[in-house]
């Protein structure tokens, strides 16, 4: 018999509303019964959810602990001085903002801390793996700053030497030619290890300030398993809900002399109230990721990538950048299919219960809507408790429906297995009621 789920572990509360709660409900069915496979995506701790839907989201808190503009904060700032003391410990940093609401949002508000209107940012291709705040000319950012870029060296096709990775040199040669105020380390699509060195060496070397955005693996730098960008960088932003396993939201900690600045920039110059039951969501992140355990689960995050990696490696994909050092893995799906695009493989796994992303490649002909490529992430199904050994099934499962495109058959005895599979790991084995 297949399991039914609750809507949440305050399931009753929501007798009124019988809408959402259905839909709750089916939310926490698809997370249950299908493959997590995005790469920013994770499975937080009940701790996690009960703060986020807490009675904190009722309170008006505009302004840092001390300093509000409302009353009755006393206890707010309280959880607000928690959380910002656990991120200063976590990250070993002079200072901590807990507020931002988004990875974009810290972002943007380092650049308005740091920067003048039409100052140049040095920062990743988007195509070879840059977020949209990079300078996308989608986003705000680039209509504010001038964005030049750097991205990865060309693939070789040898496996020794895969190519794929940051060219150093490229970023050394355009911050000599474009005397950029601002430096950014960090991607949204990309499996290697991002080194702060080399990029704290370069901006020295121009004069440039350095802001390593560590969205993606902020949990590894936590658990350790990354070296830290913090005292590196000027300054560090972060998602908390990536690999770190916190609520959907962002920070940043930066030296102390930036503090004051950056604290600004984010109240009042970007957001107004801060989002108190997600401030002590993140609290409970932090501390979690503080212990011993969260270690384990790090170095797990990354052997799990290099598992799944290697089984789709067998099963004839190519790794872009040759290989995954990080909960990533970015498969170029031309060596499997040449026909295959990203949009067709991301909806035909979808049909079978696996979740993922497709993505852009480096120097990818298609659009980034259609792409060549599938961002597959490790993060979620390791908080499940999978291990190599379901990496390496999963890696299985991908290749054959993707290879079962036109066989609704297939697709659905494959997505019979992934539900099979998934029982055996529920991440929310409360949320279970029969
Ligand atoms: N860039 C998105 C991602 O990594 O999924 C988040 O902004």
């Amino acid at each position: 018999m297949s399991p039914s789920f609750a809507a949440s572990p305050f399931d009753s509360w929501l007798a009124d509303d019988p809408e959402i709660a259905s839909l709750l409900t089916r939310e926490a069915e698809r997370q249950s019964t299908t493959l997590q496979l995005i790469a920013s995506e994770n499975f937080t701790s009940p701790a996690v959810l009960a703060a986020s839907g807490s009675v904190l989201t009722n309170k008006y808190a505009e302004g840092y602990p001390g300093r509000r503009y409302y009353g009755g904060n006393q206890i707010v700032d309280e959880v607000e001085d928690l959380a910002r003391e656990r991120a200063k410990s976590l990250f070993g940093a002079d200072h901590a903002n807990v507020q931002p609401h988004a990875g974009a949002n810290a972002n943007l508000a380092v650049y308005q801390a740091l920067l003048e209107p039409g100052d140049t940012i040095l920062a990743m291709r988007l195509d070879h793996g840059g977020h949209l705040t990079h300078g996308s000319p989608a986003s705000i950012t680039s209509k504010v700053w001038r964005f030049v870029s750097y991205g990865v060296s060309p693939a070789t096709g040898d496996a020794d030497k895969p190519g794929e990775v940051i060219d150093f040199d490229q970023v050394a040669d355009v911050a000599r030619r474009e005397r950029p105020k601002l430096i950014v380390a960090g991607s949204t699509a990309y499996s290697r290890i991002i080194d702060p060195m080399p990029f704290r060496e370069i901006a020295d070397s121009v004069g440039a300030l350095f802001m390593f955005d560590a969205a993606h693996p902020a949990g590894l730098i936590a658990g350790k398993v990354h070296p830290s960008p913090v005292g590196v960088a000027d300054v560090v932003t972060f998602t908390t809900h990536k690999t770190l396993r916190g609520p959907r939201g962002g920070a940043i900690v930066c030296n102390a002399e930036f503090a004051k600045a950056i604290d600004s920039a984010v109240f009042p110059g970007l957001q107004g109230g801060p989002l108190e039951h997600v401030i002590a969501a993140k609290a409970v992140a932090f501390a979690e990721a503080a212990r011993p355990e969260f270690h384990t689960y790090a170095a797990n995050v990354v052997a799990n990538a290099a598992a799944l990696g290697r089984s789709l490696t067998k099963e004839g994909f190519r790794m872009v950048s040759g290989g995954t050092e990080n909960h990533q893995v970015l498969l170029d799906l031309r060596a499997f299919d040449e026909e295959l695009t990203g949009k067709e493989a991301q909806e035909t796994l979808d049909r079978a219960g696996l979740t993922c992303n497709r993505n852009t490649i480096p120097d990818d002909p298609r659009s980034p809507f259609v792409t060549s490529g599938l961002r597959l992430g490790s993060a979620a199904l390791t908080t499940t408790g999978m291990g190599e050994a379901e990496m390496q099934l999963v890696g299985e499962l991908i290749s054959r429906t993707l290879r079962s495109r036109q066989d609704d058959a297939e697709l659905g005895a494959i997505r019979a297995e992934v539900r099979e599979l998934c029982s055996g790991f529920p991440p929310y084995p409360t949320l279970v009621t029969t």
